[in-house]
């Protein structure tokens, strides 16, 4: 599964070689993965490049500021750059290259396959973030590393596998994490206060989210949140994105699901997450998708929050069935 793709990684480095212009692309909504790993190729190709405009792009989230700084810059004035697209399989998902004029691109991803095919491609559900490809290509390729480029990649795996606890981490995954931590000296321990130190606020929020959790007898678990609940807590929106996390094995729960409404797009955003049953052939019928067991959707009938609810209550039930055999 883990035959180091040489030839590929020879391939990205020639293009990234051959571009004066290069911009770093990652989806809207962003996670300390698509953060992490935009940044740490940007320092990356910086510090093998240092020549180069390298430009890592997208709006940015106060909350992961600690991951480094993002470029602001008017991409309308790049002439013939090279798009690099990081953590995102969909085009419509990409943040902030509506303008930009690029000739090739490299696509570099852990999601299932969809729209996006880079002109050199490197998309594989084997990893548990796109921070472990990065740091895979960088340690096989004339890529440079350095403890900063290292610490974003840790954090970009550390966070997307939720601390080694889902299913999409291997071995691998550990070995690459090893060569961070060995050869690169981070200070692993005091990037935990980053990634995790939360408010109060945040802990009163699983609160009532436990408080108010539907649970089906097929082991569902599923809640529509109140907006003025988010807000009576001073919170945003991505407090429930943040949760959803939280709520991992727990007996009652094989799969569980938080349904928000973002007024401004007046659509229903839905994480979804599970321990079991594959989720996101689901998603994927509610304009979603994503992971095997971390997915989302996007309803914008209210009638449909229901249909999906019972799709994955079925899911469950199914899942449950199969274990029982
Ligand atoms: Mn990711």
């Amino acid at each position: 599964m883990f035959a180091i793709n040489k030839d590929l990684f020879k391939q990205i480095y020639k293009l990234i070689k051959s571009y004066n212009n290069i911009v770093i692309a990652r989806h809207i909504g962003p996670d300390p993965d698509a953060i992490g790993s935009q940044i740490a190729l940007r320092d990356s190709i910086k510090l093998t490049f240092p020549n180069k405009n390298v430009y890592a792009i997208g709006a940015g989230v106060s909350r992961f500021k600690y991951l480094g700084s993002l470029d602001k810059i008017d991409v309308t004035t790049l002439e013939d750059s090279l798009l690099i697209v990081l953590d995102v399989p969909n085009f419509i998902r990409v943040d902030g290259i509506e303008d930009l004029k690029y000739s090739k691109i490299i696509k570099i991803d852990h999601h299932p396959k969809e729209d996006i095919v880079g002109d050199v491609d490197f998309t594989s559900n084997n990893y548990s973030s796109t921070a472990e490809m990065i740091a895979e290509l960088i340690l096989n390729s004339k890529l440079m590393m350095d403890t900063n480029v290292a610490e974003s990649l840790f954090m970009g795996i550390v966070s997307d596998s939720e601390r080694f606890l889902f299913r999409n981490t291997t071995v691998h995954t550990f070995e690459i994490v090893i060569r961070l931590l060995k050869d690169y000296q981070i200070d692993f321990l005091s990037l935990y206060d980053k990634l995790y130190e939360k408010g109060f606020n945040e802990c009163k929020f699983e609160a009532y989210i436990t408080d108010n959790m539907t649970i089906t007898e097929n082991g569902l678990g599923y809640l529509i949140i109140d907006n003025n609940e988010i807000e009576k807590l001073g919170l945003d929106s991505s407090a429930a994105s943040v949760a959803i996390n939280k709520f991992n094995f727990i007996r009652e729960l094989y799969c569980w699901c938080f349904v928000t409404y973002d007024e401004r797009n007046e659509i229903y955003k839905v994480n979804i997450r599970s321990r079991g049953p594959v989720v996101n052939e689901v998603a994927a019928n509610y304009h979603g998708g994503g992971h095997a067991y971390a997915s989302g959707a996007r309803i914008s009938k209210k009638d449909d929050i229901d249909k999906l609810i019972n799709d994955l209550d079925k899911l469950c039930s199914d899942y449950l069935g199969k274990e029982n055999e």
